[in-house]
């Protein structure tokens, strides 16, 4: 019975629990503190439980760790979370457990996981999968596992019992966030982790959230399924009632509360607000602008372009937000159309034109390769790059759980250790997992390096035309293709240096100073945009009100 247990290694402590990061090859650069994990060892730390973090990924830790750590100590569980990137490095971490301790209830969460549970469980040989955010149903699962009780009826989790699979209701979410304990900061190298931080600008800089979801339903992001009922139902059966919450905000006194202990304990001065959308809602913002600006920190975020208004940019530039990564995705309406991003094209570029007049740093982020790309829709994007002065540094749009494109597309997986292999070692920002396009692969391949070279060459010399324009573009698409054969090490130096170089160069119009009246900005609904989520209609209602004196 999976739920028949071991003894225990020490009776001060409830269990040792194992908690490891997996690694993913395909990236090493970018270093990040685990949120899914560090919330989740909070709160089995919380529950009485001792745990030890193996931060494979951060630190680059070998399977040699794993084993000797396996053999200094008795793990009644190992907690493993992350990506899609990272199935294939926790299959080959269950396989090590599972031979030096076989009793080792090994339970893995995350975006990677979460909603494939069964193909999850099939091919890692895990015991348990959660099926969504674990804080409120972990300790009951904890509980269970403790008392080798079997954890019938927990919602939350897919679990085997004896040859079966077993599928529990997809749980509610938390809703209240700041009942939430922080992330277990000391269990992690937060010295290490905040120096190299991905997304930071600062010595020391950490990833936190504001909130949780997003309202909207954009068809390649994990939103298109946490949003979607009908979706949730048929990936997990059952679903509990408040599955499927739309965005929630933790609020802004215990925010600056966070900030203020990582600042004091590690020093940190740089946070990245990994929020899946900050911008949008413009009261909120208002809120954590004014609550954070006090604390003299800087700090970045991501959000709609759409939705950026000169005095929303103006405010959070006010209160420290150094750059913003806007997901602008592709310059072609049809394709924003087929991605449900429910985003116009002049709204966009108005958003972009706005962070330019407030001075605010950003970074638009670009995808190709999406179902319905074409060769017409990608020179549109280079189009809409020139006209805005962009370089186009696309992602490959890729194939991962959690998203309505990754289930419109799914059945044709057959193989999952190719998939898992696959993923788990390339780069989606030069290479191409499978071709969702009608377009012949290599077609699609040479398009985005003459659509990255076009760009790039006319923000390098935009004087320059004709012929030797053209040889610029020819000789730059050499250059990415050698640059797309280098190791990240090497690579990603190159490309923050490109971003910063011209990022900067283009958002040279800086801010006049003067007071910024509300609603600069057409609302994103008057470009057309169809059914905005509920909760932004009070923002919209504030976005066209008369400017308040
Ligand atoms: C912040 C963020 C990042 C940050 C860092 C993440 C971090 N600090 O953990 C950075 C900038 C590094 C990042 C990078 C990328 N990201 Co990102 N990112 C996010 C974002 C916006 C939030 C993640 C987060 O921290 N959520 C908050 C935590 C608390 O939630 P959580 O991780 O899901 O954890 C909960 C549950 O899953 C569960 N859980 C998690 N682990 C465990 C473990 C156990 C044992 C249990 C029981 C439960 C459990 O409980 C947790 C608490 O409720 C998500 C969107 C999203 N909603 O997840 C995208 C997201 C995770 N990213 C995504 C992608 C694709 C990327 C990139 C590949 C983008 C790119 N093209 O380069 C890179 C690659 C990252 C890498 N490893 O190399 C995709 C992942 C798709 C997938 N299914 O794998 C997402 C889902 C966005 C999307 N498109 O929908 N990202
Ligand atoms: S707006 Fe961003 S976070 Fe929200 S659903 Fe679309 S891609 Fe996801």
């Amino acid at each position: 019975m999976w739920y028949r247990l071991i003894g225990f290694a020490d009776d001060d402590h409830a269990m040792n629990i194992l908690a490891v990061h997996p690694p993913y090859p395909g990236n090493k650069q970018i270093v990040y503190l685990p949120l899914g994990l560090g919330y989740t060892t909070a709160v089995a730390e919380r529950e009485g439980h001792e745990v030890t973090v193996l931060d494979m990924h951060n630190l680059r830790l070998s399977y040699d760790v794993l084993e000797k750590t396996l053999a200094r100590r008795e793990f009644q569980a190992c907690f493993m979370g992350g990506f899609a990137m990272q199935v294939k490095g926790m299959a080959k971490v269950t396989e090590l457990i599972k031979k030096v301790q076989p009793d080792c209830k090994v339970i893995l969460g995350g975006v990677g996981v979460s909603d494939i549970p069964e193909i999850a469980l099939n091919y890692t040989r895990a015991d348990i999968v959660s099926n969504g955010e674990a804080e409120n149903v972990l300790p009951p699962l904890l509980k269970a596992i403790e008392e080798r009780r079997a954890c019938e009826d927990l919602p939350g989790f897919v679990y085997r019992r004896g040859g079966d699979i077993i599928k529990q209701a997809r749980a509610a979410a938390p809703d209240d966030l700041d009942a939430l304990p922080y992330p277990a900061y000391h269990l992690f190298d937060v010295d290490y982790i905040s120096t190299k931080s991905y997304n930071g600008r600062g010595p020391r800089s950490l990833h936190l959230m504001t909130s949780r979801g997003c309202p909207f339903k954009c068809n390649f992001c994990i939103n298109s399924v946490l949003n979607n009922r009908t979706l949730l139902k048929e990936i997990h059966g059952k679903v509990e009632e408040e599955a499927a919450k739309s965005q929630r905000f933790r609020s802004v006194g215990s925010l600056a509360k966070e900030i203020e202990f990582l600042r004091s304990r590690y020093g940190i001065t740089d946070f990245h607000f990994a929020d899946e959308e900050f911008i949008t809602h413009r009261r909120r913002l208002e809120e954590v602008c004014q609550a954070i600006e006090p604390l003299g920190i800087s700090w970045s975020t991501s959000g709609r372009a759409d939705w950026a208004t000169e005095d929303k940019l103006h405010r959070m530039k006010k209160a420290g937000c150094t750059y913003v990564l806007f997901g602008v995705e592709t310059g072609s309406q049809t394709l924003l159309d087929l991605m449900d991003k429910n985003a116009k094209k002049p709204a966009v570029a108005q958003g972009l034109i706005s962070a330019r007049k407030v001075g605010m740093d950003f970074i638009a982020n670009f995808m190709v390769g999406h179902p319905g790309e074409t060769e017409s829709t990608i020179r549109e994007t280079v189009d809409f790059c020139k006209e805005h002065k962009l370089i186009f540094l696309p992602a490959f749009v890729t194939l991962f759980p959690n998203s309505k494109m990754f289930h419109d597309f799914a059945k044709n997986i057959t193989d999952w250790d190719w998939y898992f292999k696959t993923l788990s070692t390339i780069d989606f920002n030069r290479n191409l997992l499978v071709n969702l396009t009608k377009m012949p692969q290599k077609k699609l391949l040479a398009m985005r390096n003459w659509a990255v070279a076009e760009t790039f060459s006319t923000m390098l010399a935009p004087k320059l035309t004709g012929v030797l324009h053209k040889a610029l573009t020819k000789l730059l698409t050499v250059a990415l293709v050698i640059s797309d054969r280098c190791p990240n090490s090497l690579r990603m130096p190159i490309r923050n240096a490109i971003r910063a170089i011209f990022g900067r160069t283009t958002s040279k119009i800086t801010s006049d100073g003067s007071d910024r009246s509300m609603s600069t900005q057409v609302p994103p609904n008057e470009y057309g945009q169809s059914e905005l989520p509920d909760a932004y209609e009070e923002s919209l209602r504030e976005l066209t009100a008369p400017p308040r004196k």
